[in-house]
């Protein structure tokens, strides 16, 4: 099975990288889009590269099209000079300056895959990256070929009344039979990945920007009519972004507009393409009623990396695939800290690192791990993952610490105005680390090298006499598919002492000042650290805003968790004793009284952010209590958090709800931080508050989901009713439910809403529910924000219910992604990740979700699945 795999799916490797045999200089494109059928007539000015003999031959990728002319400097090739299979147009010529002319014909029509060209609604879009415009026309379709695109748009005038391509519009015109064309130029060379084409009945809406210099820019946003009231933010968003990075990076825009389109039918967020970035409209399309809290901070956060994506990714981009990190850690780091500056920080450095535990440290733990740099994959597609992402920021971030942020902007000046224009890997980014600063990165770049999460381990010890302190740390990692030897990595661990009334001066071996804060540079497999002049015993504060992507292990007892929690000058580091103290009470081996006493202390403290409070007062996550286990006992993990929960909720009750009462707002709505943590709070009290099960929180509940204003309040009172235990109050969710969804109807963004709030609910019978859903009218297979929604919601965030141990949820998974890969591989392909942690649980459920990807196995595949399943098997 493995090698048949294999054999279907070759591997590709980084070290065969070799620069291409052809350039492509200019492409000139014409689209005539039709109901039946597109054709797509190319114009490329092709150039043999230095390195290429004569009798080498040109080959295109060409995927799913079929090719119908081909000419060279306008003469049309005969059958015997051109080949079309594999996927490949094969072109014997020995010229070395060519002018080279294909006509293709496509089908976006039935383009389910929603790769290349393809109809969302009533609209053409397009998404090319990585491997998306080989399946629009014949191309050398790698990032490392630059060209500049004039491309002509030719449709019914009536259905597609607007056409947008990527750069400016030069001309627009009238054609026979109803029809209009629109002709683009862009500027910029840019690899085809970056190509976008939408054609439909859309509406605009404009604003204007200055750059740094004076330019103006025209900012467009294209929705359809409905959609007009739900634009406002992503616009604000996008304004914020550009003066950001001007401020930031000294990075100003390059073109005279900046066009986002949003589409109902889209694979992910969305697409950073030049000049028109095309969005899912789950992230551009919000207003206070529609909107939650946390997807209006989404939107401002996806609006910005996209926008961030015209340097960190468009004006320098990857040299092939192997480096995508280099664009998207890099611009997940951007995004980020753009977040953080407009918000709060630690807020997001919490929410961050929250993700990356529960999501990455998995992925980094199981089957698919790879570096951050991979050595090697078989379909890139399935690459876009939290690593390459989320741990790839982390990495930026390390380095941006290291320098600090003068240097730190030095070294991205410099990167940015050396490889402008180019197509670069992952060590010259790093290269200019390394110049501006004068370190050496050799030893860090085990961070994009290796694979798995590091384990730091630390002891200490403490010398009242001498007033010396030590820290032993120990690091290993441990093994994943591309390597079981690991060397070891540079490991920044940021520390502050705390003593009784606070933090303590230190001085560390070989300093010649005292300081209350340190970051020490572990870089070898045991060191160990000492510091003198420690007045007493302290309580060490570890690893101070995750200053590193590792699992620290540390013995703190219940005391010194209490204390960090409420003597800590680190935001992070108090959230992340209150998760360790949590922890300790759902395990056992912790006291739950000790635990509520905490978080009547959080509760009560007035001078923290109430974003903070209630992320404190949160339990982990399953999958954050899942990190690390073996033989994992799913039910009995969720008895034991529930039990905690409830005993929390019990023994607050009075708490809870002055909290509640106390964080009401009659303000106007606005999606603020201060605003969101105050809603965050509240809602956290309210649920706490139902839990402990009195009627009036229930009438409370019942009474903030009816007359809410806004949806963070109306979905999370929803939610709580839905997530409640008793017969009583699973009637009222049901009425609010059917109620919810008569209000909604009309509005796909909050239906995939309901469908979520329901997917992953803990409530007993989930999947009798998902089933039922999965023939409501308001679900659509074809549509990926329905299925996350939906099977991503289930089989993913509500552990309880997919791990039913009669393996129910496994077999409705696999039935789920092979009728999905049939029709959108890479959507069927996201969904596989639950059953590839099979080695995660006990025996039992091992044996069930292993039958189940075999039997998906067994089946044609796409590569997508094919790799994922395969690698998951071994
Ligand atoms: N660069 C795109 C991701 C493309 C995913 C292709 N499967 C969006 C982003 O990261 O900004
Ligand atoms: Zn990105």
């Amino acid at each position: 099975m493995a090698h048949q795999a294999d054999e279907q799916n070759p591997t590709i490797y980084l070290k065969d990288y070799r620069a291409p045999d052809f350039l492509i200089q200019s492409a000139e494109l014409v689209f005539t889009l039709g109901e039946e059928g597109t054709q797509v007539q190319s114009t490329l000015q092709v150039a043999r590269n230095s390195h290429t003999d004569a009798d080498t031959a040109l080959v295109l990728n060409a995927e799913s099209m079929e090719v119908t002319a081909v000419a060279i400097n306008g003469q049309a090739l005969a059958n015997t000079e051109w080949k079309h299979s594999d996927d490949q147009l094969v072109i014997q010529t020995s010229e070395t300056a060519f002018l080279l002319s294909c006509t293709n014909l496509i089908h976006p029509e039935t383009n389910t895959s929603l790769n290349g060209l393809y109809r969302s609604r009533t609209m053409f879009c397009s998404q090319c990256e990585p491997h998306g415009f080989r399946r629009i026309t014949p191309y050398l379709d790698r990032p490392d070929v630059l060209s500049k695109f004039q491309v002509k748009v030719i449709a019914n005038k009536d259905k597609y009344p607007v056409l947008l391509s990527n750069g400016n519009p030069m001309q627009r015109g009238e054609l026979d039979n109803n029809r209009h064309f629109v002709e683009w130029q862009d500027p910029i060379l840019k690899p085809a990945y970056l190509f976008a084409l939408v054609a439909g009945d859309l509406e605009v809406v404009e604003d204007n920007f200055t750059t740094m210099s004076g330019r103006e820019v025209l900012l467009q946003i294209f929705v359809e009519a409905k959609d007009l009231d739900k634009v406002d933010h992503a616009m604000l968003s996008l304004k914020q972004a550009m003066k950001w990075d001007e401020d930031t990076y000294g990075r100003e825009y390059d073109l005279d507009i900046f066009m986002i389109v949003a589409v109902d039918d889209f694979n992910m967020g969305a697409m950073e393409n030049k000049g028109l970035n095309i969005f899912n409209t789950s992230a551009v399309l919000a207003n206070p009623k529609i909107t939650t809290d946390a997807r209006f901070q989404w939107i401002q956060a996806v609006v910005g990396h996209e926008y961030f994506h015209n340097w960190s990714g468009n004006r320098v981009t990857c040299r092939d695939w192997f480096q995508l990190s280099l664009k998207e850690g890099f611009t997940v780091f951007r995004d980020s800290h753009f977040s953080a500056d407009l918000n709060s920080e630690a807020v997001k450095r919490i929410e961050d690192v929250r993700t990356l535990r529960a999501y990455q440290f998995a992925e980094d733990a199981g089957p698919l791990a790879h570096p951050v740099q991979p050595p090697s994959y078989q379909e890139i597609n399935n690459f876009y993952t939290l690593t390459v992402y989320e741990k790839g920021a982390e990495i930026v971030r390390m380095q941006a610490n290291l320098l600090g942020p003068e240097k730190f902007r030095q070294a991205t000046d410099l990167y940015f105005d050396r490889f402008d224009g180019q197509a670069v890997a992952i060590e010259d980014f790093v290269g200019c680390i390394s110049e501006v600063s004068g370190l050496n990165m050799d030893q860090f770049m085990n961070w994009y090298k290796q694979a798995g999460t590091p384990v730091v381990e630390a002891t200490d010890s403490y010398n009242s006499d001498t007033q010396e302190y030590r820290l032993q740390l120990g690091q290993s990692c441990p093994p994943t598919p591309e390597s079981s030897i690991k060397e070891p990595f540079v490991i920044p661990v940021k520390l502050g002492l705390i003593g009784s009334a606070g933090e303590l001066a230190f001085q560390l071996e070989g300093d010649s000042n005292p300081v209350v804060e340190k970051v020490l540079s572990f870089n070898k497999t045991e060191q160990e650290f000492v510091f003198s002049g420690v007045s007493e015993k302290p309580t060490p504060s570890l690893l101070r805003g995750f200053s590193a992507p590792v699992k620290l292990r540390f013995h703190y007892s219940e005391e010194q968790l209490v204390h960090l929690i409420r003597t800590d000058t680190d935001g992070f580091n108090r959230w992340d004793a209150s998760q360790q103290l949590a922890e300790l009470a759902i395990d056992g081996s912790g006291s739950s009284d000790t635990l509520v006493s905490s978080y009547r202390e959080i509760l009560g403290q007035s001078g923290l952010d109430p974003a903070v409070a209630a992320m404190m007062v949160t339990l982990p996550s399953m999958e954050a209590l899942s990190d690390s286990k073996q033989n994992l006992d799913v039910g009995a993990l969720y008895d034991a958090r529930t039990s905690v929960r409830e005993e929390v909720a019990d023994q607050l009750e009075s708490l809870f709800r002055a909290v509640y009462l106390e964080n009401q707002s009659n303000q106007d709505y606005q999606p603020s931080a201060s605003q969101i943590g105050r809603r965050a709070l509240k809602n956290v009290a309210l649920a706490y508050w139902v839990t402990a099960g009195s009627a009036e929180a229930l009438e409370a509940c019942k009474h903030q989901y009816e007359t809410a204003d806004n949806m963070t309040d109306c979905a999370s009172a929803l939610s709580t009713l839905v997530n409640a235990k008793s017969n009583q109050v699973q009637a009222l969710a049901e009425n609010s439910l059917r109620d919810f969804y008569q209000r909604w109807k009309d509005e796909a963004l909050v239906v995939n809403q309901w469908l979520s709030i329901q997917a992953t609910s803990g409530a007993k019978g989930g999947l009798n529910r998902v089933l039922a859903l999965m023939e409501h009218e308001a679900f659509d297979i074809k549509n990926p924000n329905k299925v996350r929604s939906l099977v991503g919601g289930f089989c993913g965030l509500n552990p309880e219910n997919f791990h039913n141990i009669d393996g129910s949820g496994y077999k409705f998974l696999a039935d789920k992604i092979i009728q999905i890969d049939a029709l959108n591989p890479q959507t069927a392909s996201r969904l596989v990740t639950p059953l590839t942690r099979w080695k995660n649980y006990d025996s039992e459920r091992q044996a069930l979700m292993r039958n189940e990807l075999e039997r998906i196995a067994q089946g044609e595949l796409s590569s997508d699945v094919r790799e994922l399943v395969g690698k998951s098997l071994l």
